[in-house]
């Protein structure tokens, strides 16, 4: 079986150090899924692993950079699967939705998989203008807000539009619920949020318009809400770092499944988005 999987995210969304985090699990047989022979090309996650090792954040994906990050993997059942991973620095996301164009790589990867998981990293989403902190008076006609550039997207707008423009490409049929490609909505950085509530009831209250848009176009059947704590918590103090220098870092992280179930196998998110 030859499964290609996209995941979509936009900068700092947690693509990488999944990504690392990930594949240093399946590398010291601490998973569910194993890898069914060595990875040939680890120069995408290269240097995360290395910051992670030493208890660092990994910095940002280079901007030009776009690879393939392919990992052969095999679940429990003996069922072999050939995940390939855009790895990609994720202004690219954000130049899709400005400019409306997708260019050839992107079109390849749409087209080519039928199961994305779409990272959303609900504490870096910006609120949208809202009008009612607008303030208007006679003696200051101004509008004082939050925001001053009020034409922008609000990020929930833009992860709604770059899920129609995905669509778009991928040449969906919009009169009919979306039965083809399986989406996996995946909450990361979960370990911010300081939640007990399960993933799909997050995104409710914190994206309802992104929720409804999601439920409306495709099948129940096709969808999954999970939430990721790839790192598990920030490496920005000495005790955190020092916990994966001496444990090493593939012993953190965490996923929770659709009921609110916990896991610290990271790489059930593959199994959950098959
Ligand atoms: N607290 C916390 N921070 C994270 C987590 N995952 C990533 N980060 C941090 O968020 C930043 C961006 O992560 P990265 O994987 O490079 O994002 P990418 O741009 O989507 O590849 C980095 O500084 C990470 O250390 C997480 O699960 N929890
Ligand atoms: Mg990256």
């Amino acid at each position: 079986m030859n499964k290609q999987l996209l995941i979509i995210g936009r900068p700092r969304s947690s693509k990488t150090v999944f990504l690392t985090q990930f594949y240093s699990r399946l590398q010291k047989k601490k998973s569910k899924l194993i890898l069914y022979k060595t990875v040939d090309d680890l120069s995408p996650i290269s240097g995360a692993r290395e910051a992670l090792a030493n208890g660092d954040e990994p910095g940002p994906t280079n901007t030009q950079k776009s690879e393939y990050f392919y990992l052969p993997i095999q679940t429990n059942e003996g069922v072999q699967i050939d995940l390939r991973c855009p790895e990609y620095a994720g202004e690219q996301v954000n130049n899709i939705v400005e400019t409306r164009e997708v260019d050839k790589t992107w079109t390849d990867a749409i087209r080519t998989s039928d199961n994305w998981i779409f990272f959303i990293r609900l504490n870096g989403i910006n609120h949208s203008f809202d009008i009612s902190v607008m303030e208007i008076s006679k003696e200051n006609p101004i509008i004082k807000g939050e925001s001053t550039d009020n034409n922008s997207l609000s990020d929930q707008s833009s992860l709604i539009e770059l899920l129609q423009l995905l669509l778009h490409h991928k040449g969906y049929n919009y009169h009919l619920r979306n039965a083809k490609i399986k989406l996996t909505i995946v909450l990361t950085c979960w370990d911010e949020l300081n939640t007990n509530d399960k993933p799909k009831d997050i995104l409710q209250s914190r994206l309802p318009l992104l929720l409804n848009f999601i439920v409306t176009n495709w099948d129940n059947k096709c969808l999954k809400f999970i939430g990721l704590s790839a790192l598990e918590f920030p490496l920005n103090t000495v005790e955190n770092k020092e916990k994966y220098q001496i444990e090493g870092p593939e012993s953190f992280g965490y996923i929770i499944k659709e009921d609110g179930e916990k896991t610290n196998d990271i790489t059930e998110l593959i199994l959950e988005a098959l």
